[in-house]
């Protein structure tokens, strides 16, 4: 009976054991899977934008080869997320679906221009950096198919930081105006990046049912206070300066005392009203409507070799 299984499922979690797709779950679970798996692909595709903008700017040949090879990797880890939301007994063309018609979100960070080829460094080290600090402890998520997922788009992601951390470098240590653009791009992308973990603690409404389940293993205010740890030894390598006046280390807490992002922007970025929200939705929704007749072609081919 229900019941059981119910105890069974929890015993599982418990147990640090995988839920595996066959296995029986709570609805609430599953549908809270879908959520945030489904969110995760759409950013990953949708983040393809603000780098896919540059590949064709891109001030060298080895630039542009690398560019393009990290945002093809996005296109490949947002299909890994659709399939691993597959397995929740979703379907991918209902997942974009819900995307193209503005029913599910995508993470606020894409909603930001990209004005500078300094950007391309500063997502590289502040955005992937803080994708990672999220992601690895989503290695070790309930959800099998979400789990392993994880471990290869991490190993990927870590790859992208360190690109994004050597543009940077490379600009940081050039010429005084490259060392300016340099900057620019942290003082834009500090708090955007920040505002990835998501609402304060005290305002995440998913947060306790997801680290009860062991789908989330920190809270957002936990995991934003690691990348903030991480990133001010990183700036001072880089030669930059993060723009937080009241940044310094705290040694009661072991920890760095920080200004929070604003968090009635995120708010205002996630409800449709950052700055590119109406530019990447137009834009996702052109590419799907022109990719119709591939989609077509392929159920076409697919359904004649099944014939
Ligand atoms: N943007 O109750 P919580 C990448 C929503 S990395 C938009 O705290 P939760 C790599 C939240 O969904 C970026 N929405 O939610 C890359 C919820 O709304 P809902 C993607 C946000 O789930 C790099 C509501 O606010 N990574 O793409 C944001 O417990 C470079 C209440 O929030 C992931 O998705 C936000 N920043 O915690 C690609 C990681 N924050 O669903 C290209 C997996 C919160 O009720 C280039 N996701 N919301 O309508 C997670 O870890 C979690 O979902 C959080 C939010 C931490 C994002």
């Amino acid at each position: 009976d229900e019941l059981t299984r119910e105890e069974r499922f929890d015993a599982l979690v418990a147990a640090e054991e995988k839920v595996e797709p066959a296995d029986w779950m709570p609805e609430a679970y599953r549908k809270g899977l879908i959520r945030q798996i489904a969110q995760h692909a759409h950013s990953e595709i949708i983040g393809m934008q603000p780098e896919g903008s540059w590949i064709t700017r891109a001030p060298s040949l080895k630039r542009k080869a690398i560019l393009l090879a990290k945002v093809q990797d996005e296109a490949g880890h947002g299909l890994y997320l659709y399939a691993a939301a597959e397995t929740l007994g979703v379907t991918r063309d209902e997942l974009v679906d819900h995307l193209v018609q503005g029913r599910q979100k995508y993470s606020s960070i894409f909603n930001y221009p990209t004005l500078t080829w300094a950007d391309i460094g500063a997502i590289g080290w502040l955005v992937d950096g803080a994708a990672i600090v999220n992601q690895v402890p989503l290695c070790r998520c309930s959800y099998g198919p979400y789990a392993r997922a994880m471990v290869r788009i991490c190993k990927e992601e870590s790859f992208h930081q360190r690109q994004g951390y050597e543009l940077l470098h490379t600009l940081a240590h050039g010429t005084p105006a490259q060392h300016a653009m340099a900057q620019d791009a942290l003082d834009r992308w500090w708090y955007p990046s920040l505002a990835m973990f998501g609402p304060p603690d005290t305002d995440s409404v998913h947060s306790a049912r997801s680290i009860q389940w062991k789908i989330k293993r920190f809270s957002n205010d936990e995991l934003r206070q690691r990348f903030v740890d991480m990133c001010v030894p990183q700036a001072e390598v880089l030669g930059l300066r993060i723009p937080d006046d009241n940044l310094r280390w705290n040694p009661d807490r072991g920890a760095h005392d920080f200004t929070p992002p604003d968090y009635d922007e995120l708010k205002r970025v996630i409800t449709g009203d950052g700055p590119c929200n109406a530019e990447r939705m137009a834009h996702r929704r052109a590419a799907h409507d022109d990719g119709a007749w591939v989609r077509e072609a392929a159920a076409a081919y697919a359904s004649k070799r099944a014939a």
